[in-house]
């Protein structure tokens, strides 16, 4: 590591130029010729479930499945790029050790390597990056990310909320099978549990497009809203205000809000809930207008707390009303949003990193957990790690971690239940201590399911505040123990040639759509009968 120095890099830029920490360059095309070829790269995912880790050069990364998925759980762009790549930054390390970062200052952009080139390059040109600014730096890991963060705070902002509230959240064990009376009896029963929000998640509108209560909320969303307020904690609603689906009242009447392609169709957004995806345009007039009008109608009904969910469908690629850069238009729709949520709590999801910094408090900066740990079928087969899953969620949620100076890193809920679990009592408390790190504290665990020591660790958890320092790569001193995570979150084997093969046929040969439709229907089926089972 001590060997390499910046002058050991041959740098092609528009400017280039000494600043603190390493140099800035500048240009919508930058190219580093490398002293060798690097053993590993940093791999940084676009939204937040993206996978962002490093991995090893040799690592053959088959493009991920099903790719009617990509638009929802990737950049689409890049997902059949079988280099090393990234969205707005790369890192590498060179066989004696040593790491070089190139991370963009701005949006639209992307790196990727080549042989022992790292390449960096501006999408859309310089219209929302004047630019076009890159910063370079070789050294230790921890002390460069910090001052890319810093980089990055200096330029798009940082959230202002000092301590993270503590969430209940109704997804990790409810689904969309949720309702009025089931709700107010979870909220009654968390009783002394020091949970700062109670956050009501997907399963309560209408449609995605129709941000209605549905019948299951017969008084209302306001109605819930004031008897989670009258025990003293926030009201927080889940929305994916920037996808609508087919059957949504929104699409029908307003399908000159959508993405549309050059050739005027639609843009996919993926497929979700036995539904083809659409994405709203954020720079129509009449779709912004409608988002503020939306933010504005939750803090009405007396919410306090907005999880915003797929965000990345505003930045899909597409043409769009206003000519700009796809991250652009993006973050043109989340100023709308964040002004018209006022002083809100704004938790990100599925939403792409660096466009999100400074217009939200808190970030999911991982995909989903899951009561399982992990998935062969997910690992080998379908080679995708942007999928709900313990492993994944660790894996790319500690590498993300250096954004805490500019926003509260959400690494998702955690576990403390055994019942309708798979995890391991390891695997659980390694999901509290990210949290505990992260400061990012939530759970869906159903009171009545807790044995009564359950609920103890859960309140004591919820309360300590213990000392936390980075010690490794991916290793933590929490208060006086140490916890390193990295025998957890390595990548699996390689894949042979057999899972390979089958990999690789293509996937539109399939009935996706039907098979996804199917899954979603089972899904749901599998939950109901659980909860007759498990009554909350
Ligand atoms: C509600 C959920 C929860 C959850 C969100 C998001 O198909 N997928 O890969 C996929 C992954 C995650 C996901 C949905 C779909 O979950 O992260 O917390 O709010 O939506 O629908």
């Amino acid at each position: 590591m001590e060997g390499l120095s910046l002058n050991q890099i041959s740098v092609t830029a528009e400017k280039s130029e000494k600043m603190e920490g390493g140099l800035l360059l500048t240009g919508p095309r930058v190219k580093l010729e490398l002293p060798a070829v690097p053993i590993r790269y940093l791999y940084s995912g676009w939204h937040s479930w993206s996978l962002t880790a490093w991995i090893g050069t040799d690592y053959n990364l088959r493009t991920q499945r099903p790719s009617i998925l990509h638009p929802m759980q990737i950049d689409p762009l890049y997902a059949r790029d079988h280099r090393p790549n990234g969205s707005w930054y790369g890192a590498v390390e060179l066989p004696g050790g040593g790491i070089v970062l190139l991370g963009s200052l701005g949006l639209d952009s992307h790196v990727a390597l080549n042989g022992n080139i790292l390449e960096g390059w501006n999408e859309g040109g310089q219209l929302d990056n004047p630019s076009c600014e890159w910063f370079l730096a070789t050294g230790d890991e921890t002390g460069i990310f910090s001052r890319y963060a810093g980089l990055l705070g200096e330029r798009l902002g940082k959230g202002h909320i000092q301590k993270p509230p503590r969430v209940w959240c109704s997804w990790y064990s409810l689904n969309t099978e949720i309702h009025e009376s089931q709700m107010l009896k979870i909220l009654n029963d968390l009783g002394d549990l020091p949970f700062d929000v109670f956050q009501v998640d997907d399963g309560w509108q209408v449609s995605i497009g129709d941000w209605e209560p549905n019948a299951k909320f017969p008084s209302g969303m306001s109605g819930l809203a004031t008897r989670i307020r009258a025990t003293g904690r926030k009201a927080g609603l889940w929305l994916a205000p920037l996808i609508v689906v087919p059957s949504s009242n929104t699409y029908h009447q307003h399908r000159d809000w959508l993405l549309h392609d050059k050739s005027g169709r639609l843009v996919s957004a993926g497929f979700n809930w036995g539904e083809q995806l659409y994405a709203l345009d954020t720079t129509h007039p009449g779709a912004l207008e409608w988002l503020a009008a939306l933010m504005k109608k939750i803090r009405l009904w007396g919410y306090d707390y907005a999880k915003l969910d797929f965000l990345s469908a505003g930045a899909l690629p597409g043409k769009r009303h206003m000519d700009m850069p796809r991250e652009a238009a993006y973050r043109n729709g989340l100023k709308v949003i964040r002004t018209a949520l006022d002083d809100a709590y704004l938790l990100t999801c599925a939403a792409p990193i660096l466009p999100s910094i400074g217009l939200c408090d808190a970030l999911r900066v991982g995909p989903d957990v899951a009561s399982h740990f992990t998935s062969q079928l997910d690992d080998s087969l379908l080679m995708n790690f942007s999928v709900p899953g313990v492993r994944n969620a660790l894996r790319t949620t500690l590498h993300r971690l250096w954004l805490a100076p500019l926003l509260h890193t959400d690494p998702d809920v955690v576990y403390f239940r055994t019942r309708q679990n798979n995890l391991t009592a390891e695997q659980k408390s390694l999901m509290q201590d990210l949290a505990t790190i992260c400061n990012v504290k939530a759970t869906s665990d159903i009171p009545s399911w807790l044995t009564d020591s359950e609920r103890t660790l859960l309140h004591a958890f919820l309360e300590a505040a213990p000392r936390v320092s980075k010690i490794g790569h991916v290793a933590y001193r929490i208060g006086d123990r140490q916890v390193d995570f990295s025998q957890f979150i390595t990548m699996p084997p390689l894949p042979g040639p057999l899972t390979n093969l089958v990999g690789a046929i293509p996937d539109s040969l399939a009935p996706i759509k039907l098979l996804m439709k199917i899954l979603d229907k089972l899904g749901k089926n599998s939950i109901k009968h659980m909860l007759e089972e498990n009554p909350v």
